[in-house]
C-alpha cells in the first residue's frame, strides 16, 4: 500500500517510523511519504491560507497549492482515495479502517485554520474517491493527528504488517464488542488475584467466560455498540 499526506506540518508524521510500522516500511509492505503543502505554493512568503469570502473568524486555505498537491499525488495511480480529515465527516471506525486497509493509495489531506476551500473536495472528486472522515464528536487543531490515528489503525490491518495475525481476531471492535480483561504473572499481585477460571486449564469455560466479560464490558461501558434489546440493566 502506499499512503501519502499531505501537510504544513510534515514532520508529525516522522513518529510513524518507530515501531510496527516503521517494520512494515522497511519490509517494503508499506510506503509512506508525508509531502509539505508549502511545497507547492509559488509566492514569497509560501502563502496557504487567506481570509473567508463572506466574513467570520479565522483563515481559510487557499484552493491552488491543494489542487496541485492532489495533481501531483494522485497522478501516481490509478484512482487513488483522498481523504480529508475533518470533525464534520463520517466517523471512522473498525469497519472503515478494514475497507482502506483493503485499498492501494491513500491520500490524505490536512486542513488546519478554519478548514479548506470547499471546491478542493469537488476537484479531487474527480480525480479520485473523496472521503471525508471524523475521529468523533470533538474538535482537534488539524487533521495531522487524526491522520496518525487512521494510519495506525489502517496500517496494522494490512496483511504481514501484524506479526501474528490471530492477535487482529480477538480485539476491541473486531467482533463489535469490547475486549475481555487480561492478566499475566504473578497471579497475586498487592493481594488482587487473577479470576481462578484462567488458572483452571478447561478451555471452553475460559472461552464462555470471556465471551461473558465482553458483553458485560460492552453493556456497561459502550451500550450504543449492541442491539437495543440487549443494551438494558
Ligand atoms: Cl478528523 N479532524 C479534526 N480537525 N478534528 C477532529 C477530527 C478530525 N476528528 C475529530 N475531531
Amino acid at each position: 500500500m502506499r499512503i501519502d499526506v499531505v501537510s504544513i506540518f510534515p514532520s508529525y508524521f516522522d513518529g510513524l517510523k518507530l515501531s510496527l510500522l516503521g517494520k512494515a516500511q522497511d519490509a517494503g509492505i508499506l510506503e509512506l511519504a508525508a509531502h509539505d503543502l508549502r511545497g507547492w505554493t509559488h509566492d514569497r512568503h509560501r502563502t496557504v491560507d487567506d481570509t473567508p469570502y463572506g466574513g467570520g473568524a479565522g483563515m481559510v486555505m487557499k484552493p491552488e497549492p491543494w489542487g496541485l498537491a492532489i495533481d501531483e499525488l494522485a497522478a501516481a495511480s490509478d484512482r487513488p482515495t483522498i481523504i480529508f480529515p475533518s470533525p464534520a465527516g463520517e466517523l471512522f471506525t473498525q469497519k472503515t479502517a478494514r475497507e482502506l486497509a483493503g485499498l492501494e493509495h491513500l491520500i490524505f489531506g490536512c486542513g488546519r485554520y478554519e478548514g479548506i476551500d470547499e471546491r478542493v473536495f469537488e476537484y479531487a472528486a474527480s480525480l479520485g474517491q473523496v472521503r471525508l472522515i471524523s475521529l468523533g464528536d470533538y474538535v482537534l487543531n488539524g487533521g495531522e493527528v487524526a491522520t496518525m490515528a487512521m494510519i495506525e489503525a489502517i496500517g496494522r490491518l494490512i496483511p504481514g504488517v501484524v506479526g501474528n495475525p490471530e492477535s487482529l481476531v480477538e480485539e476491541s471492535h473486531e467482533d463489535g464488542l469490547l475486549e475481555y480483561p487480561s492478566y499475566t504473572k504473578p497471579s497475586v499481585w498487592r493481594d488482587r488475584q487473577v479470576p481462578d477460571v484462567l488458572l483452571s486449564g478447561n478451555h471452553a469455560v475460559i472461552a464462555a467466560w470471556r465471551r461473558e466479560q465482553q458483553f458485560e464490558r460492552t453493556r456497561s461501558r459502550r451500550p450504543d455498540l449492541l442491539p437495543a434489546d440487549d443494551a438494558e440493566g
